[in-house]
């Protein structure tokens, strides 16, 4: 525990619905649900104006279309908010050379590592900083939590939620735990806390008073322990750069789930590649291949296999991995692939059977919250019918890029009976108008992402194209629409 706040942990705020509302201006200040949006899709994220009727990630997204049926549902743009998280960390690799990325919207930094002084003044000026930065950068809101412990910086930041900055001085840890839930606690998910729930234990306080051996005895030794030291503030996790890892791996979600054998496999060996290019830039080798597999309705497991001795070999890699998908059935669809390689170069007996026991847990924690990655179904925004295209037709997702010959930029509200309406508008215009056309116009295609920010806006006028991706330019502005031909 240090005596100063200067673990830092960023979380953006309504990541996927944030940056839809940023790409569209007529969506600014309005409940949007992002998300599957076919008959079987799930809540990915609700903006905050959703949320107030009860809209919440992993929930159906039948139900919250009649808890409110009056948001915007898309589609989810996986490759933007890709591009947008890299702009976020690039910010907090500024920071400190110690950055350990949560997901695409969450990370802690080690600021201490960074050179920041250790005081409480200094911790909050650079977090101040940091959250004008990203603005500037991205167009976004995101929530700083600035704690002695990685635990307690988390909890800062949620605390901090929407876009805020909360410190949780040293020394009031203790204090500050013991009304809160047992959930609040790293590595305590449903099962543990319903464990504890059925001898009387609710709130972190509780656990401290159970005791240590009352958790181990409870819980197991290595588990009871650590969550007896957690619940009193104790938390010495140190913050663990990417290239420290001890383990690497690359996913992928797919917009469409995949149910074609074939393509799963070719998709595997893909990964598997990814997979040890990153594994040799890092200049490491490992001895354990793990794939990771998610469903159509949403389960996930992971098989791995530990190989006689470390490698970094691309063609024992991926003969792994294709061994391991073949143990796993994926009739019904695929969501999600990852191949990742364990056991680096650090290995020791010990840690193999320490992931292994995390391998286990996450598969057990992520088939109770499914995340929720569904892809563009073919679906209506608002009033718009939902209808699928037929096979081998263009599918218009709500919420995905178009461009119109005549029109410009613009984005899919909604499809159906042979139509398309197309909102026109872009990320730094005025709210636009909407259009319809019938879904084969030949006008009308699909197109890629425009950026968030303009080059010539971010940092107050100056122009901070490290900031943005390099694929990001300022594209030339269509002509304004006028009427709309359409709701
Ligand atoms: N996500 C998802 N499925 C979930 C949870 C999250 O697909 N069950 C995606 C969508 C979120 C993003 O991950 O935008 C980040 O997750 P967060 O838990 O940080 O949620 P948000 O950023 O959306 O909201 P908050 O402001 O509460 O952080
Ligand atoms: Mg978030």
């Amino acid at each position: 525990m240090r005596g100063a706040p200067t673990i830092l942990h960023l979380d953006m705020d309504a990541f996927y619905a944030a940056v839809e509302q940023a790409a569209k201006p007529s969506l600014r200040g309005k409940p949007v649900v992002v998300g599957g949006i076919g008959p079987r899709g799930v809540v990915a994220t609700a903006s905050y104006e959703a949320r107030v009727f009860g809209v919440h990630s992993a929930m159906a997204t039948g139900q919250a279309r009649r808890m409110c049926p009056n948001a915007a549902y898309l589609a989810p743009r996986f490759s933007l908010y890709r591009q947008v998280s890299d702009a976020v960390m690039e910010l907090l690799h500024g920071l400190s050379p110690l950055v350990e990325p949560l997901s695409l919207d969450e990370a802690f930094v080690d600021l201490e590592a960074g050179g920041t002084s250790a005081s409480t003044q200094a911790a909050r000026e650079v977090g101040e900083r940091l959250r004008r930065d990203i603005r500037a950068a991205t167009g976004l809101t995101g929530s700083v939590g600035l704690a002695g412990s990685k635990m307690l910086a988390k909890i800062a930041s949620e605390r901090a939620k929407p876009d805020g900055l909360v410190v949780i001085a040293p020394g009031t840890e203790r204090e500050l735990l013991a009304p809160l839930t047992v959930r609040t606690l790293p590595g305590v998910g449903p099962a543990t806390a319903e464990h504890l729930r059925r001898v009387g234990i609710h709130a972190v306080g509780e656990m401290v008073e159970a005791g240590e051996d009352e958790l181990v005895r409870l819980l197991g030794r290595a588990h009871g322990t650590s969550l007896h030291a957690m619940a009193q503030g104790l938390d010495d996790r140190p913050v663990v750069a990417e290239r420290d890892a001890k383990s690497v791996s690359v996913e992928d979600t797919f917009d469409v789930d995949l149910h074609d054998r074939a393509r799963v496999r070719s998709e595997v060996a893909r990964l598997a590649d990814r997979c040890v290019g990153r594994l040799r830039s890092a200049g490491r080798s490992g001895r354990t291949v793990v794939l990771k597999v998610r469903r159509y309705d949403f389960s996930t497991l992971t098989r791995s296999e530990t190989l006689r001795g470390p490698t970094d070999d691309p063609a024992v890699i991926r003969e792994a991995a294709a061994r391991l998908i073949e143990s796993v059935d994926t009739t019904g669809g695929v969501r999600l692939l990852g191949v990742g390689v364990s056991g680096l170069a650090d290995f020791t007996q010990e840690d193999l059977f320490a992931q292994a026991a995390t391998a286990e847990e996450a598969t057990a924690e992520e088939g109770a919250e499914p995340v929720a990655d569904a892809a563009a179904e073919g679906s209506g925004v608002g009033p718009v019918e939902e209808i699928a295209e037929e096979a081998g037709r263009r599918r218009w997702a709500p919420g995905h890029d178009v461009r119109h010959a005549e029109f410009g930029a613009g984005w899919v509200q909604g499809s159906g009976v042979g139509r398309v309406t197309v909102r026109f508008e872009q990320p730094w215009s005025e709210p636009g108008r909407v259009r319809t056309f019938p879904v084969d116009d030949p006008d009308l295609e699909p197109a890629e992402p425009l950026p968030l920010v303009r080059a010539e806006e971010g940092s107050g006028g100056q122009s901070s194209p490290a900031m943005r991706p390099k694929s990001w330019s300022s594209p030339p502005e269509p002509p304004p629409p006028d009427e709309a031909s359409s709701p």
